[in-house]
């Protein structure tokens, strides 16, 4: 059983009992969402996004070092989408975050065990938990953005595109059709490779956008050795000052609620029909395959039948 006032008072062990819940889904997931709505609003989410291997676990626990370091309290959240049962992924984040861990950070890589929804709607849960824990910042691990299971732009305050110079693929971000989302650019291992041909593609390809309220900044990066991590930190606190003008961060919570929400009903019809609705369905596959029924029509009288059912 999750004690929520462990939750609340952001117990370790309480914070993570909770994240198994929802990661299992199901009532008791729900019941936890319940009790934690009104409790929540006051941290700062940062999706870390790019390809494998550029550097980004590496990136948030320097990262995450440099706001412990601020004073403030720190949580990871790693999403794979690639690997959601396994045990080595779960462990894997933890062991390379030693460091972070031993300054008091709370980390944790998320898996779906069945959840409704999925990965998705446990990682948006996840958030919750830790929002409604007292973490200042959250910084979440994934991996790609936009085409993904997850979808970290739409549940984040501020995105981290990360990537590498001098791969021969400096124009790798703009095709990928990430510009609009990220809202940093970090270019990392520049104690490895020069990241001026990565800065020039991005600046350039930046330029071409409409002019915006916002200009994403593109810092330079060595996890490693720390170079332009405070830079990083400068930027993630400009883009949270940025949030909290003009009612920005409520229109960004009210985006997120309906994406949130527009997740779940899909969710919970397809859990239906699956389910409890099972012979309905198959019936109705039936009439469309004697050709009796047209699929339009066969999806119009099974949501009748939902709905009738969830009255
Ligand atoms: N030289 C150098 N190597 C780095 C840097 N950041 C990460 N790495 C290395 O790159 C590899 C992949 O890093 P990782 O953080 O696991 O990348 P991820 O797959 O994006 O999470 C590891 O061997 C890291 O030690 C950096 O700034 N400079
Ligand atoms: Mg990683």
């Amino acid at each position: 059983m999750v004690q929520v006032p462990d939750v609340l008072a952001g117990d370790v062990r309480g914070v993570a009992r909770a994240l198994s819940v929802v990661e299992q889904g199901g009532p008791e997931a729900e019941g936890l969402m319940r009790t934690l709505r009104g409790r929540l609003g006051s941290a700062q989410t940062v999706g870390i996004t790019g390809a494998p291997g550029v550097g980004k676990s590496t990136l948030v626990q320097a990262l995450g070092i440099a706001l412990v370091g601020a004073g403030t309290r720190v949580a990871v959240l790693a999403v794979d989408p690639s690997s959601p049962f396994s045990g080595g992924a779960l462990l894997g984040d933890r062991v390379r975050m030693p460091d972070l861990l031993e300054r008091g950070a709370f980390v944790r890589s998320m898996a779906t065990r069945g959840a409704l929804g999925g990965l998705a709607v446990a990682t948006s849960d996840a958030l919750d938990v830790l929002d409604a824990a007292g973490f200042d910042w959250i910084l979440v691990e994934t991996v790609g953005v936009g085409q993904d299971e997850v979808d970290i732009a739409g549940e984040v305050h501020t995105v981290v595109l990360v990537t590498v110079g001098g791969l021969g693929d400096e124009v790798q971000a703009a095709k990928a059709g990430v510009m609009e989302i990220a809202n940093i650019f970090a270019v990392n291992k520049t104690d490895q490779v020069s990241a001026d041909g990565q800065v020039a593609a991005i600046e350039s390809a930046l330029a071409l956008a409409p002019p915006a309220a916002w200009q994403p900044p593109v810092v330079r990066t060595s996890a490693l050795t720390g170079e332009g991590i405070e830079g990083l930190r400068a930027s993630l606190l400009d883009h949270r000052r940025f949030l909290d003008d003009g009612g920005r961060r409520s229109e960004a919570h009210r985006r997120r609620a309906r994406r949130r929400v527009e997740r779940l009903v899909s969710a919970m019809i397809q859990e239906r029909i699956r389910g409890p609705l099972a012979a309905a369905f198959d019936e109705v596959l039936e009439d469309v395959g004697r050709g009796e029924l047209d699929p339009y029509a066969a999806a119009r009288r099974l949501l009748e039948t939902v709905h009738r059912e969830a009255r």
